[in-house]
């Protein structure tokens, strides 16, 4: 058996998340309402429907099937238009560090992500080549905290969940990890993430020698 890596994509490679933030304040505000940075984080990770649902239920809200969908499509072309300008100088710091090492060293990487726009970022921050493969909201039929995502990129990778490591920004994908039996890393802030194996707050603060470690056993 061999040890592979699964990388969420939003708030974890690029900070996407604050982009995301912006597109689903809008639509709230456009809706009459507001909802917290708090409330917020319950979004990360979370589908675009999920979200949505999660949203209009702290505004007090119920729309028809139609505009509901409607709102979802407006939320993701104002989220698109921030993409369109995202090049590689929004690889958060530190990413590309680890990204080399683990290509230096033929250890399997591939992206586990709720997004449906995965692989159009991926493209714009030029790393679509660089993974192993690819498991986004497009592949998966059940959002994080089920595990699905990262259990098909393990899949895909040929590594056992047991080998496999993810670094997820979000609570739910950190769950959806410990569900599948994996080695959680959260991004992020730790009285967040609690749940994960390991917790830094952000790629900065990991050395080469902890991935060595933690590859090694
Ligand atoms: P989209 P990740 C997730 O991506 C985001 O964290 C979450 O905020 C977003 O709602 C979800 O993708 C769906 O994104 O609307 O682009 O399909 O963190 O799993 O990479
Ligand atoms: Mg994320």
């Amino acid at each position: 058996s061999h040890k592979a890596v699964i990388f969420d994509l939003d708030g974890v490679i690029v900070d996407t998340a604050k982009f995301h933030f912006q597109a689903w304040k809008k639509l709230a505000n456009d809706l009459g309402f507001d909802f917290t940075h708090e409330q917020n984080e319950q979004l990360k990770g979370v589908s675009r429907v999920e979200s949505l649902k999660k949203i209009l239920k702290w505004g007090d809200m119920e729309l028809s099937e139609e505009e509901f969908n409607r709102q979802m499509a407006l939320k993701n072309d104002n989220y698109l238009s921030y993409v369109e300008e995202m090049d590689e100088n929004e690889i958060l710091p530190g990413v590309p560090k680890v990204l080399k090492y683990l290509k230096e060293n033929n250890i399997p990487f591939a992206l586990g992500s709720a997004s449906k726009n995965a692989r159009t970022i991926l493209k714009k921050i030029n790393l679509y080549e660089d993974f192993d493969a690819i498991v986004d909201g497009t592949d998966v039929s059940k959002a994080k905290p089920d595990p699905e995502v990262f259990l098909i990129a393990a899949e895909k990778l040929k590594a056992e969940p047991q080998d496999c490591v993810v670094f997820e920004d979000s609570v739910a994908g950190v769950e959806a990890a410990n569900i599948g039996k994996m080695t959680s890393i959260g991004i992020g802030d730790e009285k967040v993430l609690q749940e994960a194996d390991h917790i830094f707050n952000d790629f900065t603060e990991i050395s080469i020698e902890f991935i060595e470690n933690l590859l090694r056993k």
